[in-house]
């Protein structure tokens, strides 16, 4: 038999060439495009490949980058964390100092309101005490006069016969007042009240102030109060039998010693009481005595 042979490709028998040259002309040039195309695609490979790779590492440089960041961070925090406990650590302290000063101090307080209370609790006893003295002498006082007065009527009329007030004299709360009539200047309207063993009133209080307003008819009315002056200014106001002022019934801005010259003090026709010359107007006046039994 004849060497013969059947293409893949062809149609009917080929006549195929031996030795070398009958392989390459039996494939052509396909192995050597598979051959190149396999070099292409390794050789494209390898250039993604490292493109990927160089990728890969710049992220990683990024990263790294970050992480460095990072730990400085970290450790930056780390040392502003100390420095904050330190400050909370030295505040702390210093809050406990004062809180020790504020006790302290908390605690002096308490013994100065203990003193001060003490103190005020032994003023309080003290005025109370004051306070109690001064009523008994005043009632002291009163019963003096009164006995005064009652050995005075006793020794003019040589016995000790008892009436409780003269006529045409009121009685009120242990004295007997006697409301002019006639108008005149404040030293002859004493000098009436001492012949009559009286003298000008005193008004011991708002109940003593009421009864003379009730009895006054709208008059003006000297009363025995007097200003105490000392080179031309007032100390003081001072009643017929010494003592000093302490009940008052001032009208509203007196005393106010116009023009320099009112020592003497009259009842307005209100019942308020106002300073006045003593020898300027004449005035009706009030004369007191204590009931002679
Ligand atoms: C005014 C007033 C009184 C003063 C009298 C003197 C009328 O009242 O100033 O305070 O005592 O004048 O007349
Ligand atoms: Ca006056």
């Amino acid at each position: 038999m004849e060497a013969s042979g059947y293409s893949k490709w062809s149609s009917g028998p080929e006549e195929v060439s031996r030795g070398p040259w009958g392989l390459w002309e039996r494939w052509g040039w396909r192995p050597l495009f598979i051959a190149i195309a396999l070099v292409v695609a390794v050789v494209l490979w390898a250039l993604v490949l490292s493109i990927l790779f160089s990728k890969a590492s710049t992220e990683r440089q990024a990263l790294l980058g970050g992480q460095d960041l990072l730990r400085t961070n970290a450790s930056n925090q780390t040392a502003m964390l100390g420095v904050l406990k330190k400050e909370v650590g030295g505040c702390r302290n210093c809050c406990s100092e004062t809180r020790a000063q504020l006790q302290t101090t908390r605690a002096e307080l308490a013994e100065t309101q203990r003193k001060l209370l003490q103190q005020e609790s032994s003023l309080n006893e003290l005025r109370e005490r004051v306070t109690r003295d001064l009523a008994k002498a005043g009632e002291d006082r009163e019963n003096i006069r009164s006995e005064l007065f009652r050995a005075l009527e006793a020794a003019k009329f040589g016995n000790s016969s008892c009436k409780v007030c003269p006529t045409s004299w009121l009685p009120f709360q242990g004295s007997c007042y006697f409301f002019s009539i006639l108008r005149a200047k404040w030293e002859e309207a004493q000098q009436n009240c001492a012949d009559a063993g009286a003298h000008l009133v005193i008004v011991g209080g708002l109940e003593e102030q009421g009864f003379l307003r009730r009895n006054s008819r709208g008059q003006e009315y000297w009363l025995g109060l007097r200003a105490v002056r000392l080179v031309r200014k007032i100390q003081r106001y001072q009643w017929m039998d010494g003592v000093q002022l302490s009940f008052s019934h001032w009208s509203q801005g007196e005393p106010n010693d116009a023009r320099g010259r009112e020592d003497c003090v009259m009842m307005l026709p209100t019942g308020l009481w106002n300073d006045t010359p003593c020898k300027g107007e004449k005035a009706n006046w009030i004369c007191e005595k204590r009931h002679s039994c």
